[in-house]
């Protein structure tokens, strides 16, 4: 596959770019954050997801290079409106980690590196990690975690709900946030045993002291439910999709 080959290039051909999901307090809808989401702009082939080619980049190595990229671009942005806007304080960016580059030696010191370079508040910053990546080695993902929470970043779990999480490591995990997978979310309103699932979620978030976002919220009826649940955010089609970054500014003032 020349895939592999190109992906090689595509660091240096400035061929990556990122877009920006807000994320908002599900009850009032004002924008809190946003998830970063990278993209690539293949000159043949037009936008490839992300879904496409982390997995091959994860094969070749490429992903620590790729996810440097990505935290350095998102942070610096984000370090750009802060200093521009102060509409943008408060506001927090987050970052998906992959698989191995939780596992990768010198990712706890890359973080601290671009928080360095880019002078953003580490709790500015909040990495997402998913459930199946951490239960692997739990023991490693815990020291790993605490050395990043050491820094002052927010830890998150993505698409919880669809791994395993042992519900003794959840309590132990120095994280932030749960992130329900869009999956339950999705389907609340018309199945109640989905709607059960996200009261479950929302309910053991609560009692272990963390938030909670909701992910591919993209009907009204799910963000009253989800407010009735006192799920404090929510991620979705229903507020926006994901847009590029020079949109970004914009989406916050339209909503003030
Ligand atoms: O944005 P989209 O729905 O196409 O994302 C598809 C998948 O790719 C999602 O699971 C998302 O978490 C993942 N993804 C998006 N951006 C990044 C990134 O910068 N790094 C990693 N590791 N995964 C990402
Ligand atoms: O795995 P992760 O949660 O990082 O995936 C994020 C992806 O979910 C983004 O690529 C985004 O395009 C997608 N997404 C965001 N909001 C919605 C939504 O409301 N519905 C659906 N189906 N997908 C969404
Ligand atoms: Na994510
Ligand atoms: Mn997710």
């Amino acid at each position: 596959m020349h895939i592999e080959m190109d992906l090689y290039r595509a660091l240096e051909r400035d061929e990556f770019f990122l877009v920006y999901q807000p994320i908002v307090n599900i009850t009032c809808r004002r924008i809190t954050g946003f998830e970063a989401l990278v993209r690539w702009n293949h000159p043949d082939k037009g936008t490839v997801s992300p879904t496409e080619f982390i997995p091959i980049s994860e094969g070749t190595g490429q992903i620590m290079h790729i996810g440097k990229w990505v935290l350095m671009d998102a942070c610096q942005t984000m370090a750009r409106w802060r200093e521009t806007y102060p509409e943008f304080e408060d506001m927090v960016v987050s970052v998906n980690l992959s698989a191995r580059q939780l596992s990768q030696p010198g990712m706890v010191e890359q973080v601290a590196e671009v928080l360095r370079e880019t002078a953003l508040p580490p709790q500015c910053l909040r990495l997402e990690v998913t459930e199946t990546m951490l239960m692997g080695n739990p023991e490693f993902a815990n020291m790993t975690l605490a050395r990043l929470k050491e820094l002052g970043v927010k830890l998150c779990i993505d698409d919880f709900g669809t791994g395993y999480s042992s519900l003794s490591y959840l309590q132990a995990f120095p994280i932030d946030t749960l992130k329900v997978d869009r999956s339950f979310v999705g389907k609340m309103s018309r199945e109640p045993g989905n709607f059960k699932i996200v009261q479950a979620v929302v309910a053991l978030a609560h009692s272990l002291g963390l938030e909670v976002v909701a992910e591919g919220v993209e009907e009204e009826e799910q963000r009253i439910m989800l407010s009735e649940l006192r799920c404090e955010s929510g991620q979705g089609f229903l507020f926006s999709r994901p847009v590029p970054g020079d949109e970004v500014p914009n989406l916050v003032f339209a909503a003030l």
